[in-house]
């Protein structure tokens, strides 16, 4: 077993920074420590096998996004990333754990498609990896599986209102997984969409020959967003079922998520980086066949109405809990390219997964979040909302020692392909400045990104095991 000192940093956790030194002993935190201390008399620098030097530094507890879709297969094809090329970025980008959905597709036996996901990341990832259960056929089968959920460490399930005849759950079949999800302890994660409506409205605005990218914008207005999300609110009110509302992009979504807080219900939102930075007007409505590369659901809104505005807010005051990517990365040949001329057609999804920490800790040198408000949305936060906090999301005794030495004098410039690590043929945030650097990732221990250079291996991840959330009220 190795030992590690990460001496001179700024601790840093949701609560708090402090000048301390971190002693790690092979996969795990051992102690958190007065600058210089000895241990039982001994000089630690002198005493371990590796002294990280992060004096000027910020020294926090890896980035946990847990909301990815590697090699998902969506659109018509497959996501680009695999689990191999879409961990490394992320390690790159200080996220040290990935949560991953597994998805039950229209016929499928819950357990089957489970397994197909375990065959695809096992052995190919460089950080630890957890999933959550998409549910894509609800039906007598599906709910009885849910229940074994737990004991395969998957506390979180997903359902959605959008994509009819793909992934959509109707009223009745939401009712009845939440049932099951509040009976067995399970997070209901939920894509908030009116599909049917979206659907009908795709095919008004093509019949009237509007198919460019920004139609798609268009399309899934801020209405159907707010709609969906008031319903879900209601059905888990009903049901008891805690709730976790996914990609939340419109500050009315907000509002009903904030007015269920308020009257005590457990139900909870991300958003994401997009949702914050980027804009209907400017990227989705970029010339020609541009804003191809930033169609996601929900789709980029209207910096008009100002809901990048809204969602700093929503994170600042905790109407919003945390960040994730949506890590859905397609190319622009061959996968975006599918929709030239109807704007239905082209894959949904942005990648992400590398630039995370870096975009929500521009948010802190931009002075919309304090510092460990970005430890808290970014790590702490998906830790304990998906069951791994004590584990993960903490430099604390005991815990992984999953640590980045991030550098505020460092800087970041994303770029166009060849300067990022994900598998794509553009990046959504080129031209982005970042004030701060990601210069050390751990992952259990083991130094995976140091100055510039990777230095993990694709067989280091392993997966994560979750129990029930620990952020329910
Ligand atoms: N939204 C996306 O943009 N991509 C993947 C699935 C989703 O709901
Ligand atoms: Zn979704
Ligand atoms: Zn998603």
């Amino acid at each position: 077993m190795s030992t590690t000192l990460i001496t001179g940093g700024t601790v840093v956790s949701s609560t708090g920074r402090s000048e301390a030194d971190v002693l790690i002993d092979g996969e795990k935190i051992l102690a958190v420590l007065a600058p210089g201390s000895t241990l039982l008399g001994h000089d630690l620098k002198s005493s371990v096998d590796t002294v990280l030097d992060a004096a000027g530094k910020y020294v926090v507890p890896g980035g946990i996004d847990a909301h990815t879709h590697m090699q998902m297969p969506f659109g018509g094809t497959e996501a680009s990333d695999t689990f191999e090329t879409g961990t490394r970025a992320a390690a790159w980008g200080g996220t040290t754990t990935i949560v991953d959905f597994a998805i039950q597709k229209y016929g499928e036996r819950v357990m089957d498609a489970l397994t197909a996901w375990h065959d695809k990341a096992s052995g190919e990832c460089a950080i630890d990896y957890g999933f959550h259960q998409i549910i894509g056929d609800v039906n007598d089968d599906s709910l009885k599986a849910m229940e074994g959920l737990i004991d395969e460490g998957i506390s979180s399930y997903k359902l959605f209102m959008a994509y009819p005849g793909v992934f959509y759950s109707d009223d009745a079949q939401i009712f009845k997984a939440m049932r099951v999800g509040a009976d067995t302890g399970l997070m209901t994660m939920m894509h908030a969409e009116n599909g049917p409506a979206i659907d009908a409205m795709v095919a008004e605005l093509l019949a009237q020959g509007k198919t460019d990218p920004y139609y798609h914008g268009v399309a899934r207005a801020w209405q159907m967003e707010e709609e969906a999300t008031h319903r879900a609110i209601m059905l888990a009110n009903l049901t008891g079922a805690p709730l976790y509302v996914v990609h939340v992009s419109a500050k009315q979504a907000v509002a009903q998520l904030a007015a269920a807080r308020n009257n005590g219900q457990n139900v909870f939102g991300e958003t994401c980086p997009q949702y914050l930075y980027l804009s209907l007007e400017d990227q989705l409505g970029a010339p020609g066949f541009e804003g191809a590369k930033w169609v996601c659901s929900t789709p980029l809104r209207s910096k008009l109405e100002h809901h990048q505005d809204h969602m700093w807010q929503a994170l600042r005051t905790n109407d919003l809990q945390m960040v994730s990517t949506d890590h859905c990365p397609f190319c622009m040949k061959g996968q975006k390219d599918m929709g030239v001329g109807d704007f239905s057609k082209i894959p949904n999804g942005i990648g992400g997964v590398e630039h995370r920490m870096n975009l929500i800790y521009q948010g802190v040198v931009d002075g919309k979040i304090p510092l460990e408000r970005w430890v808290e949305i970014t790590s702490t936060t998906p830790a304990r909302m998906f069951g791994m906090y004590g584990r993960k999301g903490v430099i604390a005794p005991g815990a992984d020692a999953d640590v980045v030495i991030y550098n505020p004098e460092g800087h970041t410039s994303i770029g166009l392909e060849k300067t990022h690590h994900m598998n794509m043929d553009y990046s959504a945030w080129e031209g982005f400045e970042i004030d701060g650097h990601v210069d050390t990732v751990l992952s259990r221990g083991r130094v995976i990104v140091d100055d510039n250079q990777y230095l993990g291996s694709k067989t280091h991840g392993q997966y994560l095991r979750r129990a029930p959330s620990q952020y329910l009220i």
